[in-house]
């Protein structure tokens, strides 16, 4: 009998040694991008509005975490209000450190990329152009559908980029002050099946250009940032929330897949209810670990119930 209740105890630590998807359930999140500034994990995602029926968000949540399973909501950190140039629609961000400041890139009304910055990883950020940064107008810009989901990436030389689009992916070098870019808008190659929420991130020398295509999570590498990229393959299947939108970072010494699906909402809402048919637009974020094979292509990631393992402090 004392050693059934050990072992139920042991198993009881186990589970609650796990994250559990979705990480986020006092809100719902999506698109989350995840970046990694002073040993602290933050996540900058989209806030899907809880009677949403359809992508009409309107401010940006910063969360963070150091532990991979306490996650901290820092609350809205830029709102639609706060940009006098913008209308609607606050999709999917990121952000970047440079100079001791934090620069927060963000999509509105499918067609303006914006750039806000504070002096915290969770802002405030204040908008310092009074206008988007880069429009599906700009010279150069190649975007038959919507222009958003910016993914700013910084390399190991100091050169900043930023990405974004729908359909082709584009790109920017941006000038040291990140908040204007040079000349010459680059259209990424390679990048097969692209839709949207591409990922630009370094593991052992090579470039990995992640995104959202064919409903999946796929993926292209190179051996620059600007590519041309070679089609890889695939790293996360469909998920429930029809929109799939990722991020990839490593974190003490793991490497983890950022998502989103529906699970909250499922959860939330009752199936035979008239709210169900909304779920597609109340998100919620997961994460789960990612693993390189030797050549350093990706494995698929299998979602799970029980996300990553706590990390536990020194
Ligand atoms: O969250 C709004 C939009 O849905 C994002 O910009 C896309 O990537 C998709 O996830």
């Amino acid at each position: 009998m004392k050693r059934i209740i050990i072992l139920f105890l042991m198993h009881l630590c186990t589970i609650q040694a796990f994250a559990q998807n979705p990480i986020i359930t006092h809100i719902y999140t999506a698109d989350p991008s995840a970046r990694v500034f002073n040993d602290t994990l933050f996540i900058y995602p989209s806030h899907d509005r809880d009677q949403a029926q359809w992508w009409d968000m309107i401010d940006w949540h910063v969360f963070s975490t150091t532990d991979m399973k306490q996650y901290h909501d820092h609350g809205a950190a830029l709102s639609l209000i706060d940009l006098k140039w913008a209308k609607q629609y606050a999709w999917a961000p990121d952000c970047a450190r440079k100079n001791g400041k934090y620069y927060f890139y963000f999509p509105t009304d499918q067609a303006f990329i914006g750039v806000a910055v504070g002096d915290k990883p969770w802002g405030p950020f204040r908008d310092p152009l009074g206008r988007p940064l880069i429009t599906i107008s700009s010279p150069g810009v190649v975007c038959n559908r919507d222009f958003i989901d910016p993914c700013v990436f910084i390399d190991e030389d100091g050169m900043a980029y930023l990405f974004m689009g729908q359909n082709t992916v584009n790109a920017v070098v941006l000038n040291d002050d990140m908040i204007s870019y040079k000349d010459g808008v680059k259209i990424i190659e390679g990048t097969d099946h692209f839709f949207e929420a591409v990922w630009v991130h370094k593991y052992h020398g090579k470039y990995y250009m992640s995104y959202s295509g064919n409903g999946k999570i796929l993926y292209a590498m190179s051996d620059a940032p600007l590519g041309p990229y070679q089609f890889k393959g695939e790293i996360l299947d469909e998920v429930n929330s029809g929109t799939n939108h990722h991020s990839i970072v490593e974190y003490k010494g793991a490497w983890y897949l950022f998502y989103h699906t529906a699970d909250l909402a499922i959860r939330n809402i009752p199936a035979d209810s008239q709210e169900f048919k909304y779920i597609q637009w109340r998100r919620s974020v997961c994460v789960d670990y990612l693993y390189y094979n030797e050549d350093g292509t990706i494995r698929k990631v299998i979602p799970t119930k029980t996300g990553v393992q706590q990390i536990v402090q020194d």
